[in-house]
């Protein structure tokens, strides 16, 4: 490794500058350790291209090198995908540089970004064109828009604007080989043949680094509405989300599950959170949006809110009478994924099912892991609205979180036999990475699992895109 170890990085200074090529362990240290600490990996170097042209030139470089290659946008990932291995061999290539608003067609209603722009700055350009782009999440502020679509990221708004691989038109990608695919069309209609960037949508950088995009753009919503409801259970919070269905159609952007639980831990660690419906075991997050500025849309909650307390289907529910108070709402919200980091390491599972086995699964669960597993904190929430749970678990108290989470196999086995068996999925929106590799080979039907084998090899035979990632 030494002996081509100089060349190799002085290549990719020539291409990158030397400025961009990180070494010392101080400078790689934010590269090489995800979000939540749970894994730790080395890398020879943090490379910072700026162009596509540069991503393309560090590829073919690492390509004759035989040197794997990380992508990286944010890092916030929640699976281990942007995490170089142990073993010090790869080259970790952030995106963030990557950061030009290139284009906006207003009467296209697209907007064409390059990878590393976060999150928020394009829903702030989207904004400030006049338009809405839907993807939202936790992290908006630090991920990035590549990494939002190589892992087909979810969020609050999939219930009526589907996934990050539904808002993408086009594509620029660097190949494995280093040549660069250039498809930054922006055409809803496009049927010659394959559709080939869904293969690079949801890859986690195992096919291709995402260099742009073209993103789908909606009328901007000129009145929302957010409600926080009580329910006895989740069955209740289900029938709630069929009452607003069918009173708001799809103006119903948000449905998310809060257990009383999670509204506690986040508390404990934000005390300045205000606890917005106190006495309640389960709680349903509305929002509700609509381009028309003189639509009835918070009246019409109001009233499908009060019937579904009339029938009994919600205990109670409060309106936000101002912008504030919702976000106080959503913050809360937001909030408990940190709150759960801050508590300690625990057991993570982004799963999804029908809606209507939600419950059969969780009353099942909560029998065969009380069981298993006296005493586990359940820290139950999510996008009920799509089906999808984040359905964490934390050591019982007096147990160390470290002890718990060497129970993490046990425990995943418990919970994702039984989402197999009510037809769900074991990894919802967070992806695959390293934390579920195994859980793939064990849960899709073989045969999936080598038609995707097959496309890796076809399009990355040498291995150089994030080896062990995924397949
Ligand atoms: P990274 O973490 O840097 O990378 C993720 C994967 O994509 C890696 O495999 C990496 O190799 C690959 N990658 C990154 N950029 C590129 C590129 N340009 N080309 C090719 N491959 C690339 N996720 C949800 O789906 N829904 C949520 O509601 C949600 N909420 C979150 C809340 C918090 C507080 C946190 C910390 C995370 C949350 N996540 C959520 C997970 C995470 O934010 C998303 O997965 C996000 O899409 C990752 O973007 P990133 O830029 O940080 O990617
Ligand atoms: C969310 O919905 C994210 O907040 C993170 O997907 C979920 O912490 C989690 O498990
Ligand atoms: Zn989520």
């Amino acid at each position: 490794m030494a002996e081509y170890a100089a060349p190799l990085l002085s290549t990719l200074g020539a291409i990158v500058g030397d400025g961009n090529v990180l070494t010392s362990d101080q400078d790689v240290a934010p590269y090489v350790t995800d979000w939540r600490d749970r894994y730790r990996g080395r890398t020879r170097a943090v490379v910072r291209p700026g162009t596509t042209a540069e991503v393309a030139a560090v590829v073919r470089c690492c390509g004759e090198h035989g040197t794997p290659i990380v992508p990286q946008g944010g890092n916030t990932g929640l699976c281990g995908g942007a995490t170089p291995h142990e073993d010090g061999g790869e080259i970790v290539v952030s995106l963030a540089r990557l950061a030009r608003l290139r284009a906006i067609d207003a009467s296209n209603a697209t907007l064409t970004v390059e990878a590393g722009v976060p999150l928020a700055r394009v829903q702030q350009a989207a904004n400030e064109a006049g338009f809405f782009f839907p993807l939202s999440l936790g992290a908006e502020g630090s991920c990035t828009i590549g990494g939002n679509l190589s892992t087909n990221a979810g969020g609050t708004a999939v219930l009526r604007y589907g996934n990050a691989r539904e808002l993408v038109l086009g594509l620029e990608v660097v190949l494995a080989d280093g040549r660069v695919w250039e498809s930054l069309k922006g055409l809803r209609k496009d049927n010659t043949g394959y559709d080939v960037k869904q293969l690079f949508l949801g890859s986690e950088g195992t096919l291709g680094i995402i260099t742009a995009a073209v993103l789908k753009l909606f009328p901007k919503p000129q009145m929302s509405a957010t409600a926080f409801a009580a329910v006895a259970d989740v069955d209740a919070a289900i029938a709630l989300l069929g009452v607003l269905r069918q009173a708001l159609g799809d103006r119903l952007t948000g449905f998310e599950l809060v257990s009383r639980y999670c509204i506690e831990l986040t508390r404990r660690e934000f005390p300045a959170f205000a606890d917005p419906l106190p006495g309640y075991p389960w709680y349903a997050l509305v929002q509700a949006e609509d381009p028309a500025s003189d639509s009835p849309l918070k009246d019409q909650l109001e009233v499908a809110l009060g019937a579904a307390i009339e029938q009994q289907i919600a205990r109670d529910a409060t309106i936000a009478h101002s912008a504030a108070q919702a976000d106080a709402l959503w913050t809360l919200r937001e909030h408990i994924t940190e709150a759960q980091r801050r508590d300690g390491p625990n057991i993570k599972h982004d799963i999804s099912l029908p809606v209507s086995r939600v419950s059969e699964f969780l009353r099942e669960a909560h029998i065969r892991l009380d069981a298993a597993f006296p005493g586990v904190r359940y820290v139950t929430f999510g996008h009920l609205g799509d089906g999808n749970l984040h359905y964490n678990l934390s050591a019982p108290s007096g147990v160390s979180p470290i002890a718990f989470i060497a129970e993490t196999s046990r425990a995943n086995r418990i919970v994702y036999d039984l989402v197999a068996g009510l037809g769900g999925s074991f990894s919802a929106e967070h992806g695959i990475g390293q934390l579920k590799r195994e859980e793939l080979s064990r849960y899709k039907p073989a045969i999936e699992v080598e038609l995707m084998r097959r496309i890796k090899r076809a399009l990355d035979p040498a291995d150089l895109l994030n080896p062990g990632k995924v397949v």
